[in-house]
């Protein structure tokens, strides 16, 4: 069933802050980052029933990447500790507009660390990654929040999360970037998952990707990326975002919303 309702959150004023692996080489726009991400939400509501909309915070300048805080799956929900202590502000929001949901999620305490950026749910496998955000009590906290789940740890190294460098298109198909971290990971993934495929991404970022009911975000630029999904023939509408401002902190399109469906 097609996720019903995507939540996301405005871009800080305070976004040229955010974290960044890597300083990147122009800085950040600001303004431009907005109208990207203005965008995406207006994409995304052409495809779910609702789209809501939380409040950015400027004393949160990371606050528009909400996947990290938390996840779903039907109608469990983990409201995650965010690995970075500088994101630590953003989950109580998030807890929030999933309980005015319906959900009832659970809320991970210290020392555990989780971000929803590591997690990767396929069929009743949930991949999580154990990256710099995400550790072993995070893990457990998975493992508590999904208990009809196998939640399998994969090798994160090298980017920021798993879902950096491995998403899934279609059940069994797997996107990956064709570099060490992607390389590692699907390793790992393999072992579980014996029957997975993986298509190879060489263009950075290019991995991420964000299935919303019929539709697949892909990130603009990468025309190997788009050759390799149109040679896929997943039956998908294949939706090009510039996401050049959120790249340079790291995002890409999975990182905007957490798709949920309200019970
Ligand atoms: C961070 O370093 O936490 C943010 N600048 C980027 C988070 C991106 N999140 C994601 O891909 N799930």
């Amino acid at each position: 069933m097609p996720p019903q309702v995507a939540l996301v959150r405005g871009v800080s004023p305070s976004f040229a802050r955010s974290l960044c692996m890597a300083t990147p080489s122009e800085p950040i726009d600001v303004p431009r980052a907005l109208a990207q991400h203005a965008r995406y939400v207006a994409e995304l509501g052409r495809r779910v029933a609702r789209v809501i909309e939380l409040p950015a915070d400027p004393a949160l300048p990371d606050c528009c990447f909400v996947e990290d805080t938390a996840v779903v799956v039907g109608a469990r929900a983990l409201v995650t500790r965010p690995g970075a202590e500088a994101r630590r502000g953003e989950p109580p929001a998030t807890a929030v507009a999933l309980r005015a949901l319906g959900l009832a999620p659970i809320e991970m305490t210290a020392p555990a660390t989780l971000d929803g950026g590591d997690v990767l749910v396929s069929g009743r496998t949930i991949l999580v990654g154990r990256s710099t955000r995400t550790d072993e009590g995070g893990v457990a906290w998975l493992r508590r929040a999904f208990p009809e789940h196998a939640v399998l740890p994969l090798p994160v190294e090298g980017s920021l999360h798993l879902k950096s460098v491995v998403t899934e298109v279609a059940p069994g198909r797997f996107l990956v970037e064709d570099g060490d971290a992607g390389r590692i990971a699907w390793r790992e993934l393999l072992r579980a998952l014996p029957d997975a495929r993986p298509t190879w991404v060489a263009e950075p970022h290019g991995a991420n990707v964000l299935r919303v009911g019929d539709a697949l975000f892909h990130l603009a630029g990468r025309p190997r990326l788009r050759a390799a999904l149109e040679a896929l023939a997943l039956g998908l509408e294949l939706v090009e975002l510039d996401m050049s401002e959120l790249e340079k902190a790291d995002g890409g399109l999975t990182c905007l919303s957490v798709l949920c469906t309200p019970v």
